[in-house]
């Protein structure tokens, strides 16, 4: 499988190959651990994923065979943030949840190796988990100073039930992959050898599907936990559709023609 380069970058790897991109965090002497600068190149690979008309589906995952990451990079938290080259403290990997979530498209977890901290987090937020048979899954932030009462707390007891949220989160233990999906927040576990060929066989089997109906389907799972911002996206993808109708053509005709429309003719399905 040849994987060609879409945009070179520092800290993350950005390729495609037959309508699937893959993002690789590329730090693997931290364990694919993020800094603020990983975090602006994933957002925006992610821009570039929502743009592409041939991208259909997106993989994240991490450089080597230890880890998938394991969250925010120790070396440069500071106060406020984690600090950037430019001496400003970020959290914004919290940015890169939400643009996961929003992309209308799946995002797959290809986790090779620990998901720990802030890096579980980030196959939380994804669509889809797989994960090699070495693969490690915990939080820590009790244990590190840090938590994520957001996404990464919510949206895992939507995988796994409050109490063991409330587990996983209390007591930061480590799981194995088995244990993880047990728990229902791995959809797979596969040998490390096969992981790519089984992610790539689940893209490819995504890509038969149609795409608006695999968009309403991730927006209406979304919409149940994120409220208002939910439904705005919901309602946004029910704007285009009606877009895509000759009802939604006529208004806008009649205002070019100067003319008063003609709903009458459309249908009111019962
Ligand atoms: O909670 C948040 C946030 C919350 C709200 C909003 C934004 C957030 C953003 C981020 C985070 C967080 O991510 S907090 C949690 C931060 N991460 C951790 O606490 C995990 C730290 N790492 C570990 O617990 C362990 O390294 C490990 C379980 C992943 C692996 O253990 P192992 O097999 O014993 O390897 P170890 O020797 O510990 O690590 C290998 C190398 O990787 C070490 O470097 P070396 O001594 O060989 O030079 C280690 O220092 C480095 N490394 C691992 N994780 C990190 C790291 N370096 C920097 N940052 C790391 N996170």
């Amino acid at each position: 499988r040849k994987w060609e380069t879409i945009k070179s970058f520092n800290d993350i790897k950005f390729e495609f190959f037959e309508g699937i991109a893959k993002i690789t965090i590329n730090r693997p002497e931290v364990y694919n651990a993020f800094r603020p600068e990983t975090n602006i190149e994933m957002l925006e690979a992610m821009d570039i994923c929502r743009e592409r008309q041939d991208i259909c589906v997106v993989v994240l995952t991490g450089e080597g065979d230890k880890a998938f990451c394991s969250g925010g990079d120790q070396n440069v938290k500071g106060s406020g943030g984690y600090i950037g080259e430019d001496g400003v403290p970020r959290l914004n990997v919290l940015d890169l949840h939400k643009r996961i979530r929003e992309l209308p498209k799946p995002v797959i977890a290809m986790v090779n190796g620990y998901a720990i901290g802030g890096g579980h987090v980030l196959h939380v937020v994804c669509d889809l988990t797989i994960a090699s048979e070495n693969a490690r899954f915990g939080q820590t932030g009790p244990k590190v100073g840090s938590f994520d009462a957001g996404f990464g707390s919510s949206y895992l007891a939507r995988h796994v039930g409050q109490k063991k949220a409330r587990e996983i989160w209390f007591l930061c233990k480590q799981y194995t992959a088995a244990e993880a999906e047990t728990m229902g927040m791995v959809n797979k576990v596969v040998p490390l050898e096969s992981l790519e060929d089984e992610t790539v066989e689940w893209c490819k089997i995504m890509m038969q599907r149609s795409p608006m109906a695999l968009r309403m389907i991730k927006r209406g799972l979304n919409a149940e936990l994120d409220g208002q911002r939910g439904l705005m996206e919901f309602a946004g993808d029910a704007t285009l559709m009606f877009y895509l109708m000759e009802e939604a053509q006529e208004g806008k005709n009649a205002f070019l023609e100067k003319r008063d429309p003609d709903f009458k003719k459309y249908p009111k399905f019962p």
